[in-house]
């Protein structure tokens, strides 16, 4: 492999990020923090499209299959640091699993390969906790454990943090990774995951309609407020490289509950709020995956404790998703 000359790893540098699929619910939120820590000029966003949001951010078009395009990116804008993002998640992959597999696979690949030429001093890949099927324990589910994906987007996350431990051992590249359970954001719109119900619910309670879940009433799966999320994925990427043990994923515990939960907790505020219950095919992947994660690991290894339970991530929820409605109804006058 023809490899590059002009890595800089050694020396001290002012980190330069890119962010793959930044337009999505995660990269929306976290692009944001990273401006406040890093500086709007050093963080560069990239998507298939233009952001529909107002950005400052220097944004390039960039399909993450497309290797000769992330390679131009890198070494003209002198990036040293990617979190990739841009993936398929387990609903829509279960649509096109070779195209899920393609865009997962090749897109952590190709950055893993630039991060080993270019000598980029970190990268951060999201994992999930679709690694986990259902031979895997349910409650808690281990670190490590059997692992054995039900869905194309569970059998590439699986593959892809192999990958990362990979790259890891044989080139010495600084990888890190979280197993994300389900993400619940108010900013972004949901892309295509089975755990997305529960940022759904949401909107239509605020918007005054109806909800019809698509999983049952006591589907228990793991979840996770999107300021968690980011704080963990930041904590990881500060963490001290020495104390990191695991080079595959960290699993990561926050809040784990059904449906019929959140809905009760929204209904304290929304009395009038009515769910159906009509599971669909993501029921078959809901049931494969864990209910509660064993995060010792990462709570040993680099201080992980989430801030957020049920109660306080509901009344942020509403709170700020009403205010959005509310701005959006003067702007309309
Ligand atoms: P999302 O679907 O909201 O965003 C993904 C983004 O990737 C989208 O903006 C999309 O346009 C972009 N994208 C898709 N194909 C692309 C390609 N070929 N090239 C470039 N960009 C492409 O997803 P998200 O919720 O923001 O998830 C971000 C990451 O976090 C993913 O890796 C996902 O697997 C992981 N994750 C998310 C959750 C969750 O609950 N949201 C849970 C676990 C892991
Ligand atoms: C999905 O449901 O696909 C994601 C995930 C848990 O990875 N939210």
């Amino acid at each position: 492999m023809e490899e590059n000359t002009k890595g800089v790893a050694d020396k001290v540098r002012t980190p330069k990020i890119l962010v793959t699929g930044a337009c999505g619910q995660l990269g929306s939120e976290l692009t944001e923090q990273l401006n406040k820590i890093y500086g709007v000029e050093n963080v560069v966003i990239s998507d298939l499209k233009e952001p529909v949001k107002k950005t400052t951010n220097h944004f390039e078009a960039l399909d993450v299959t497309d290797t000769n395009r992330l390679y131009e990116i890198i070494e003209s804008l002198e990036i040293t640091q990617i979190y990739h993002l841009a993936a398929i998640l387990s609903a829509k992959g279960e649509e096109n699993p070779h195209i899920a597999w393609r865009i997962n696979m090749d897109g952590l690949l190709n950055v893993l390969e630039a991060g080993r030429r270019w000598k980029l001093d970190k990268i951060y890949w999201p994992s999930s906790i679709a690694v986990f099927g259902v031979n895997s324990p349910k409650n808690p589910t281990p670190q490590n454990t059997v692992i054995e994906p039900s869905t194309a987007y569970g059998i590439s996350k699986h593959a892809g943090e192999l990958w990362c431990q990979y790259y890891h051992d044989q080139f010495g590249l600084d990888v890190r990774s979280l197993r994300y359970p389900g993400l619940i954001g108010y900013q972004g719109l949901p892309g295509g995951g089975t755990t997305d119900y529960a940022v759904d619910i949401f909107h239509k309670a605020v918007q005054g309609e109806k909800f019809t879940c698509f999983l049952s009433k006591d589907t228990v799966l793991p979840m996770m407020y999107m300021p968690d999320a980011i704080k963990a994925t930041l904590d990881l990427m500060e963490a001290d490289k020495e104390k990191l043990s695991v080079h595959t994923s960290y699993n990561i515990q926050a809040i784990s509950f059904s449906p019929e939960e959140i809905f009760n907790e929204i209904k304290k505020s929304y009395p009038s709020f009515t769910t159906e219950y009509a599971p669909d095919f993501r029921q078959k992947i809901a049931d494969s995956w864990p209910e509660v994660i064993d995060d010792a690991q990462a709570r040993n290894d680099w201080n992980w404790e989430p801030n957020y339970d049920l109660k306080s991530m509901v009344a942020d929820m509403l709170k700020n998703l009403k205010e959005i409605k509310d701005l959006a109804l003067v702007q309309n006058h």
